[in-house]
């Protein structure tokens, strides 16, 4: 910790005391299960496996071993290795559009800006968004903290394939597979029915009830951008959430943990994949890059501007908007100097409406490009065909 900064946990009690009645009751009755922003119900889980097929290694306990070469399991075939792909070098010769929110809710100017990105890159990084800076760096320095734990804390939180609610570390279940260089932490929000706030870490002291305000303020900080999204398809500024169901929507938070890696060049933190999801509200490690966005044929290395959110589009905006906005493939890249923490938030639809391209966004000229399709539906179908890059939004569009 620097001398003279504010530790982040002496923002921790102000904060804390300032939102006493955020917290929703919790539902450890619930039936329901989660993975990678994608929220199973009981249907579903009784398909899944209810162990991992391999004893689950920790990456940071790997990491922290002193290793210098890693092991064959994370090593990436050549051609999807970072050293043999093109990047654009760091700092990033093209870099994000950052967006003003505020003065996009209020100006003709700033608002095209964020449906241009919207358009263009798929991403973009907000700021002036309203969630306080002290709350995100409190947030991902607790989450840093829970990371930092000894192995028996974090064990009690060790997640299965068959909800993935806690502590992880691989997605999926194929026997054999290549691994991400990354431990996570997943949980779920909205909605209420299926948030377990029991199964939230309870060290950092305080951290549910401040895991629940960054929660509260970042849903919120997601309806606000949907409202400028929806106005620059020349929509009502309620349609884009009214295609998503109305304010029920989904919410989940993945916490990633990226650990020092011996040989970066031959791994990656987070393979290529398209979110699932509506938005994704990424709270990036403000010092250590690692997100890469593609663009054309290259890799973007995103240099996170301090305080702003990452956001950006995933499948289910894609549908909605005919194609308009686009999903786009990331990863991440990880180093061998520093570890690196991110949250990702997933704002979702309602799992089971009716998710198909707005009517007023199709025309003969434009007709839609996608078939209709519950976000409960797609999650079946992405559990049938597996995930990976932009295929399953890829492959719909192709059947019609
Ligand atoms: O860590 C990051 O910057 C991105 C993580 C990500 O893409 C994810 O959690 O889906």
């Amino acid at each position: 910790m620097e001398q003279g900064k504010p530790h982040y946990r002496d923002h921790l009690i102000t904060i804390c005391s300032s939102f006493s009645s955020s917290s929703n009751s919790s539902s450890s009755e619930s039936t329901e299960g989660r993975t990678e922003g994608l929220c199973l119900d009981r249907r579903e889980m009784s398909n899944l496996q209810s162990s991992w097929p391999e004893p689950i290694v920790r990456v940071q306990a790997l990491s922290e071993s002193g290793i210098s070469s890693i092991p064959e399991r994370y090593i990436k075939p050549p051609s999807d290795r970072p050293e043999n792909q093109r990047s654009l070098p760091i700092p990033g010769a093209a870099n994000l559009p950052v967006i003003d929110l505020l003065g996009a809710e209020g100006k003709a100017e700033d608002a095209s800006a964020l449906g241009e990105a919207c358009r263009e890159w798929g991403f973009f990084q907000v700021v002036n968004h309203g969630v306080s800076p002290e709350l995100m760096r409190a947030a991902r320095e607790g989450w840093r903290e829970f990371f930092h734990l000894p192995m028996e804390a974090k064990q009690s939180y060790a997640n299965s394939p068959c909800t993935y609610e806690g502590y992880g570390s691989r997605l999926g279940v194929q026997k054999g597979a290549v691994l991400d260089w990354s431990d996570y932490f997943f949980l779920h929000y909205l909605p209420p029915t299926l948030r377990d706030e029991a199964k939230w870490p309870s060290f950092p002291p305080h951290f549910r009830e401040l895991i629940g305000e960054y929660s509260k303020q970042v849903v919120e900080l997601g309806g606000r951008v949907m409202k400028v999204m929806s106005r620059n398809l020349d929509l009502p500024e309620d349609r884009l959430q009214r295609a998503f169901g109305g304010h029920d929507v989904g919410a989940c938070l993945r916490v990633n943990f990226y650990p020092k890696c011996p040989q970066p060049d031959l791994t990656l933190g987070v393979s290529p994949h398209s979110d699932p999801g509506g938005l994704t509200l990424l709270l990036p490690d403000d010092n250590v890059p690692g997100l890469q966005v593609l663009r054309g044929d290259s890799w973007v290395t995103v240099e996170p501007v301090p305080d702003a959110f990452i956001v950006n589009m995933g499948d289910q905006m894609e549908i909605v908007s005919n194609g308009i906005y686009r999903s786009i493939e990331h990863r991440v890249i990880v180093n061998s100097e520093k570890e690196r923490v991110s949250l990702a938030y997933f704002y979702n639809p309602k799992s089971d409406v009716p998710i198909e391209p707005v009517e007023e966004l199709v025309t003969e000229e434009r007709p839609a490009l996608y078939p209709t399709m519950t976000f409960y539906e797609y999650r079946l179908y992405i559990r049938t065909k597996g995930l990976s890059g932009k295929s399953q939004v890829e492959s719909l569009k192709s059947t019609r």
